[in-house]
């Protein structure tokens, strides 16, 4: 109750900012960032830093998701027009959506609005969902997600893999990649069964014409591995940690 109400002021005096965590893509024998994940923090006014996973529930319970997402939304298309100009003109943004976003019909117009007023063309913008967040009305999920993917946002299922769901979802909906779970990546050292599963959903995705993405990347071995497995990007502390904006900023500059 009390985090509702301090939740509340939060939003209304917008004590949010994004921090980024890069994307990387094998090139030769180099990482080369061809992406970067938002992901929400919310610094209250005593400086504290509040990770979403500790106020989503209660945003997506109150309904405050909606307007939350959308400062999201508006801020890292702001980010993303400064990087562009700044000569990071191939820059890609991986924004999270939860589930009731996905029933705002209004969310794909808005979207399109934003990438417009930003100059940003066809897959700037992509938006991460997660197996589940479809699932739970999946009728109205996919009149909102065939109309972002028509207004230029790009389509990823986050932590694939993990959402009880069957298969189906993936020829209904138009995705552009699969975010493999980072709980197939932990162990894959040891673990011939994880190893099993990422090289199997790494066919299933590349014959759908779907690229794969491994999140959770926390070591060498772990890297070779999964680029070996045929993983087209990658993503996790061994190779950047989420950082705040300046601060991706200059990593970019410094890895181009
Ligand atoms: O960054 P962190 O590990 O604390 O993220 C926890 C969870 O919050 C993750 O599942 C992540 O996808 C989600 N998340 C991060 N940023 C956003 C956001 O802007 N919107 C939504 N809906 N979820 C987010
Ligand atoms: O659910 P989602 O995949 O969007 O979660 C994103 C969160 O995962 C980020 O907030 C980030 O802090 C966390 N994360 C990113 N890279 C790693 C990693 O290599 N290992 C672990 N354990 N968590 C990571
Ligand atoms: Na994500
Ligand atoms: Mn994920």
């Amino acid at each position: 109750f009390q985090l509702e109400a301090k939740l509340r002021k939060a939003v209304a005096s917008e004590e949010f900012e994004l921090w980024y965590q890069p994307l990387f893509e094998p090139q030769g024998d180099v990482m080369a960032v061809c992406a970067v994940e938002a992901l929400l923090r919310w610094r209250t006014i005593d400086g504290e830093l509040v990770s979403p996973g500790e106020f989503i529930p209660l945003a997506e319970e109150t309904g405050m998701i909606v307007q939350i997402g959308d400062w999201v939304i508006a801020e890292a298309c702001r980010q993303l027009e400064k990087w562009h100009a700044g000569g990071l003109e191939s820059l890609r943004i991986a924004i999270n959506l939860s589930a009731r976003q996905l029933r705002d019909k209004g969310l794909p117009l808005r979207v399109e609005q934003l990438m417009k007023q930003h100059g940003l063309g066809a897959g700037a913008i992509e938006f991460e969902i997660t197996e589940s967040s479809v699932m739970e009305e999946p009728t109205q999920a996919i009149a909102v997600l065939d109309a972002l993917k028509a207004s230029g946002a790009s389509l990823s299922i986050d932590d694939f893999g993990t959402g009880y769901s069957s298969l189906s979802y993936l020829k209904l909906f138009p995705l552009d990649r699969l975010k493999i779970d980072r709980s197939f990546v932990s162990d894959i050292e040891h673990d011939a069964n994880d190893a099993a599963i990422v090289g199997a959903a790494v066919s299933l995705a590349h014959n759908l014409g779907l690229r794969v993405v491994a999140e959770g990347v926390e070591s060498a071995t772990q890297l070779e591995r999964l680029t070996h497995l045929g993983c087209d990007e990658l993503q996790g502390y061994h190779l950047c940690r989420p950082l705040p904006a300046a601060a991706v900023e200059r990593f970019l500059r410094d890895n181009p």
